[in-house]
């Protein structure tokens, strides 16, 4: 086993210190900064670049990390308690720099001391390319979670693949999405430390022998065929003004040695170069949640990858030599994001059965309990089923100690059901149609200790509905933890502002206490604190426009209700709706149903990525810019309805964005969306919702109140009811003049040039098909814009309403969520 560090103790008193950071002052911080453009740029001010600049800043900071980071690992190792191995197949971590400078408490001291170099801090901030390791929600939960335990103390490690492209960048040519690669690592990435000394191998392919070892037992090895190399990236984490600094742990592969030498020795040096990038391609690129996960062999090759290298890492490396293995959940609880991870399942076993000779069922007892699931979906075609086919293949040891896992499962199932063999074949790991293959999300759930969903609805809908024979089997396994988002990046950072403000008036415990942002509802009718409130809004507006001006050649115009809908493009979320409603209020000003001066002055914000190959997706991408193209430069709407749709949704877009909103639009079907996140970072900013009962927004209205979030459309039980009656949405296009008239709009090519093909998939979809039942939605989510409207004239009401929306969602910082795994699903304890 691979240990760290000197062989023998040292003696030196300073080879066990961890280095000592630069002082916290102007002057220390600009000698380093100096120092670090000089050493590690090898250039002076005068001739450095701003990447040079950057890169230097990037340095200053990290170096004054360092000693904390060091300190955290010593730490934890010391104390040998409970970590949290968090196994995740995405990050969407947004830019390290301003959350860095956060967490060190040093941007006042970096702005002053780079103004003393005659730079500019914004700068150099934008200088960075965020790290888009993950599609959306599902990733961007996962920076928000190890920034909350970092912040609380928790001891956790993240782990996860370092991607060498990320989401892609998306571009528009002609109102088209067009993708382009994601090279956020062509200018160098500071924030990563590359480990290759403590690489480890995975094994693919192959085949299985039987064996009696030296003990008479019989016993199964894996005889692989390939193996790649996986080479850790560690990243910091640090928490809020706490000193602590976890680890994220990214894996890249390469190909190994003996991979090739082999064949260089055979002398075919391009199949050997062809093997190398065989090897590289599985950490090559991030998958764009494409619209069927299954029959991708890459995928199951990155999954397993990631897994097999956290697993050796964790059990080589984080625990000390001689660990009895039987204790393993003593040190570690993984918790499976999604199920993307579950192969880690079957590696643990296959790990304690076949490497460390334990017997089945003391590995079982183990691997039972050392794994929890968090399941992020309703939707069928998103739950993983890998073939046995691709499995057998490329993971045939896996495949045996699954069929085993689901044989002593169903026994199980059998025995306290006897006779009920429906019940017992509905809840196999093995599914046999369309093709056989393993439902992951049963392996997690079997393998779990705990099972839980993102959001109240959501935890109630996969007991009843998706695993409802595993919840009647075992209650007590399922729990909800409603999600959460860090207060950190979404609110101090993003609205600094607001931040002062609300410091200014409760203190600054809010930061990591976010609940107490209730005392600020006294101030939501003192009309000083409103003005305030206010003025802090149209600040947050102003920044926008400079930045969508620049970035994209977009105006907003001045004094308009802000009206965003930002998210991944999807069917579900129904962007369909959100555009249905603007055609619609265009409709009736070009036909003089009403005056463009009756209109609330209303711009419309799109952010919106679709997977590539999801055609409906990217037709409603197209449709979206040709009205946008349409309505913006109709003179009879100017000053009146704009619709903008900047490229490329970020998390540092995001940043912007959601703290200039006036209206949050959540408007998926209900039952749809399992939670939902900008939701929540949208209502902390201080945007109204308008939205369906979904998600978390079932909680978000619970908690802000009825009066002051606009709700509209079936919730989930009508939706099951239409649903089981037979949808047709037909009968709403003839029953509904001002839905009529507005799809018959598009069909007649009035954003098309006249074309009226263009957008006929998207027209025809919604009037013969409309999976998630728009149409059925818009008379009531047009008259709850209309409600919108009338608030919004009463600028009072509608800041009173926005003050106490802030007030009241303090339940959604991340670092709650975090308390509800910590108490009810991992039973790990702070370090202090
Ligand atoms: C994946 C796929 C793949 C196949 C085609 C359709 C489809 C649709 C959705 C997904 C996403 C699955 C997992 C996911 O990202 N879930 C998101 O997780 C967030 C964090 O819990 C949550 O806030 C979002 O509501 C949920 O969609």
């Amino acid at each position: 086993m691979r240990t760290y560090g000197p062989a023998s103790t040292p003696t030196h008193p300073l080879a066990t210190a961890p280095v000592s950071s630069p002082a916290h002052s102007v002057d220390g911080f600009v000698r380093e900064f100096l120092h670090e453009l000089n050493t590690n740029q090898g250039v002076t001010l005068s001739l450095s670049s701003v990447n040079d600049q950057y890169l230097a800043l990037a340095s200053t900071v990290k170096n004054y990390l360092m000693a904390r980071w060091l300190e955290t690992n010593r730490k934890t190792r010391d104390a040998k308690v409970k970590a949290v191995g968090y196994l995740s197949a995405e990050y969407l971590l947004g830019r390290q720099l301003g959350n860095a400078l956060l967490a060190t408490d040093l941007g006042e001291i970096a702005h002053k001391g780079l103004e003393l170099c005659g730079l500019d801090l914004a700068t150099l901030r934008s200088q960075e390319v965020e790290p888009g390791l993950g599609n959306g929600g599902l990733g961007r939960l996962a920076a928000c979670f190890i920034d909350s335990l970092a912040t609380m103390d928790v001891p956790c490690i993240g782990y996860g693949i370092r991607y060498e492209y990320g989401i892609f960048r998306q571009t528009f040519v002609d109102g088209r999405q067009v993708e382009q690669p994601d090279t956020w690592l062509s200018l160098g990435s500071p924030w990563e430390f590359p480990h290759p000394e403590a690489s480890v191998q995975v094994d693919f392919g192959g085949h299985t022998e039987k064996y009696t070892d030296d003990d008479g037992r019989e016993r199964t090895r894996w005889v692989p065929a390939w193996n790649v190399l996986g080479v850790p990236y560690n990243y910091m984490v640090p928490g809020y003004l706490n000193g602590r600094v976890n680890t994220l742990r990214l894996w890249s592969a390469q190909a190994t040695k003996a991979f090739d030498l082999g064949i260089f020795n055979a002398g075919d040096y391009a199949q050997a170069v062809r093997a190398q990038t065989f090897a590289e391609n599985i950490s090559k690129v991030l998958y764009p949640e494409d619209s069927t996960p299954q029959g991708k062999e890459l995928r199951l090759q990155q999954q397993y990858f990631f897994v097999a290298c956290s697993l050796r890492d964790f059990i080589n490396n984080e625990l000390e030599e001689g660990f009895d293995l039987h204790n393993l959940s003593d040190r570690i609880i993984f918790q499976l994001n999604d199920t993307h991870p579950v192969i880690a399942v079957p590696e643990l076993m296959r790990i304690l059965v076949d490497e460390q000779g334990f017997e089945w069922d003391e590995a079982w007892e183990v691997t039972k309990s050392c794994f929890a699931y968090t399941c992020h979906t309703l939707l069928p075609e998103a739950l993983e089923v890998w073939s046995t086919e691709l499995l057998g293949r490329l993971l045939p040891r896996h495949l045996e100690i699954i069929f085993q896992i689901n044989d002593e499962f169903l026994a199980e199932v059998r025995a306290t059901y006897p006779g009920d063999e429906i019940r017992a074949r509905r809840m196999s790991m093995i599914a046999e149609h369309p093709e056989r293959g393993v439902r992951m999300a049963y392996l997690a759930t079997v393998a779990g200790t705990k099972v839980n969903g993102v959001a109240a609805l959501h935890s109630q809908l996969l007991r009843d509905k998706v695993l409802p024979d595993f919840s009647q089997l075992w209650p007590e396994k399922f729990t909800n933890v409603t999600n959460g988002v860090t207060p950190r990046r979404f609110v101090k950072m993003a609205n600094p502002h607001l931040s002062d403000l609300i410091s200014d008036t409760i203190g600054n415990g809010w930061v990591t206490d976010l609940e107490r942002l209730r005392e600020l509802e006294p101030y939501a009718d003192d009309p000083e604190f409103q003005d305030k409130f206010r003025e802090i809004k149209a600040w947050n507006k102003r920044r926008l426009t400079s930045l969508l001006e620049a970035r994209d050649g977009i105006v907003l115009p001045d004094g308009h209700l802000l009206d965003v809908m930002v998210k991944r493009l999807h069917e579900y979320k129904r962007q369909s709706l959100k555009l249905l409603h603007i055609i619609s209020l265009y409709e009736q000003v070009v036909s003089g149903k009403i005056a463009a001066s009756d209109l609330t002055p209303r711009t419309v914000v799109f952010g919106a990525k679709a997977a590539p190959g999801y055609k409906m997706a990217k037709d409603t991408i197209h449709l979206i810019n040709k009205v946008a193209e349409k309505v913006n430069n109709d003179p009879v709407l100017e000053g009146r309805l704009k619709v903008a749709f900047p490229a490329n949704y970020n998390v540092t877009l995001a940043e912007k964005l959601i703290p200039a909103a006036d209206l949050s639009e959540q408007i998926s079907l209900a039952g749809m969306e399992a939670s939902g996140t900008g939701n929540m970072k949208f209502a902390l900013n201080g945007a109204l919702t308008i939205g369906t009962d979904d998600g978390a927004n079932v909680e978000i209205r619970e908690l802000v109140g009825d009066k002051h979030f606009f709700l509209f459309g079936m919730d989930e039980p009508a939706v099951a009811e239409l649903g089981a009656k037979g949808y047709n949405p037909i009968t709403y296009y003839e029953s509904q003049p001002q839905l009529r008239a507005a799809l018959d709009m598009v069909m007649n090519g009035a954003f098309s040039d006249g074309d009226q093909d263009m957008f006929g998939s998207v027209v025809h979809n919604l009037l013969h098909q409309d999976r998630f039942m728009a149409l059925a939605d818009f008379e009531s989510y047009v008259a709850a814009q209309a409600k919108v409207e009338e608030k919004y004239a009463d600028q009072a009401a509608w800041t009173r309403s926005s003050i106490l929306n802030v007030a009241r969602t303090g339940f959604f910082s991340s670092d709650r969520s975090m308390r509800d795994y910590i108490q009810r699903i991992w039973h790990t304890q702070p370090m202090i």
